[in-house]
């Protein structure tokens, strides 16, 4: 598929620019076994890089201009670096001019010709908006030696994302999909960016993605919102509690306390915020154990946490996550990614997929009249360039 996906947006090139691309770099898309909505909350994520992928074939110019085209869109759009870059009313070119704009100051003189296409279902919650942020900010990095990081390519990403997008989301998505690594899960401190890779190693069960095929952005879903309310709550918490500096420091007891000062809603954004901070630690220790039944009893709290108090999924994802539950062979199943939409990650017992997908496609067809989809998806490598034979 990689190879299919490289061949596809190198041809595509060339076919444009009567040449072939001097250069192909691959940027992946990512899961997030759990710790959801807490990387903007200090918290502690599990994410991992898959093998989705954007592939960006590229060539250098001699000027200052870029020609950056997406193939799948069948759009394009042209840019002098000189000129002073501002957001435009295309999604898919501000993720993209956002890290230009802040790469120029970084050293970024010269400009390129970009085709990209993707294998990465957009609005599925699988960020392929971050695959493209870090993808071109990996590849300028290469190509111009901007003596970058990866964690300063993770940054980019994400003010990217927060300056020409207007999504204030945190640094999940890039980092995993820079820092990703085979067979490998990511376990990120978003507090101090310190991580540490677990072996992604499920014995008999597999990670299992259900599409519910409703797709979201998070700049008019209530992320924004989310942001907004659960930093009203913590200044509430910092107010009665000096002793607390972020959520990690927040025990459930101090959230109880204050229930009435905080409002119901706001009391239930922060008591899943708590919670889903504590549930990581316990995850990634019941991952170290092979504990899946654990790991799986876990996910599916989280999700209950993020229907119920935090309120970002939809109708057609909490019916895919209890209908799979209902299965012997699924040991737990959540939403995953900023959610309204997108996909859900079902933890099950390896050779029950094909039958489980059937069952539930069926019933979710039957509910809602929309066909599902499903990937089985591999732990794939972060960001990087792909030698050319
Ligand atoms: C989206 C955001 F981009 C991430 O930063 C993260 O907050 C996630 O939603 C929810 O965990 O993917």
């Amino acid at each position: 598929m990689k190879k299919k996906l490289i061949q596809h947006t190198s041809e595509h090139f060339q076919n444009v620019f009567q040449k072939a691309p001097e250069h192909i770099f691959l940027s992946p898309g990512r899961i997030n076994i759990i710790g959801e909505h807490v990387d903007y909350n200090d918290g502690f994520v599990m994410p991992a890089a898959i093998n989705k992928y954007i592939c960006f074939a590229i060539s250098k110019n001699a000027d200052t201009h870029f020609t950056l085209i997406a193939q799948d869109l069948n759009e394009a759009y042209q840019l002098d670096l000189n000129d002073n870059l501002k957001p435009v009313n295309t999604m898919w070119v501000n993720y993209i001019l956002g890290v230009l704009h802040q790469l120029k100051s970084k050293g970024l003189s010269s400009g390129c010709n970009i085709v990209f296409s993707s294998t990465i279902p957009m609005g599925a919650g699988l960020s392929s908006s971050a695959a493209l942020e870090c993808g071109v900010a990996y590849a300028m990095n290469k190509l111009f030696d901007l003596g970058l990081t990866k964690q300063d390519m993770a940054h980019i990403g994400q003010q990217s994302e927060h300056t020409f997008v207007g999504v204030h989301c945190g640094i999940m998505d890039q980092f995993a999909s820079v820092f990703g690594k085979k067979n490998r899960v990511i376990k990120l401190d978003c507090n101090t960016l310190e991580y540490e890779y677990y072996k992604a190693d499920f014995k008999k069960y597999a990670l299992l993605l259900l599409d519910s095929n409703v797709k979201h952005t998070h700049l008019t879903s209530g992320y924004n919102d989310r942001r907004q309310e659960v930093e009203q709550g913590l200044t509430i918490i910092k107010q009665n509690f000096p002793e607390v500096k972020t959520f990690r420091d927040c025990q459930e007891i101090m959230l109880l306390g204050l229930k009435d000062q905080l409002g119901e809603t706001i009391y239930k954004r922060c008591h899943f915020v708590v919670k889903e901070i504590q549930r990581v630690q316990e995850a990634a220790e019941a991952l170290k154990n092979s504990d899946f039944k654990k790991l799986g009893q876990l996910l599916s709290e989280t999700h209950q946490g993020l229907s119920e108090e935090y309120e970002v999924s939809c109708p057609e994802i909490d019916f895919l996550v209890h209908a799979v539950q209902e299965e012997k062979s699924v040991l737990g199943a959540r939403m995953m990614g900023g959610g309204f939409g997108g996909c859900s990650i079902n933890l099950i017992e390896k050779g029950t997929e094909k039958e489980v997908i059937a069952k539930i496609t069926k019933q979710y067809r039957n509910q809602f009249g929309i066909q599902l989809k499903a990937y089985k998806v591999k732990i794939s490598k972060g960001t990087t360039k792909y030698k050319m034979k």
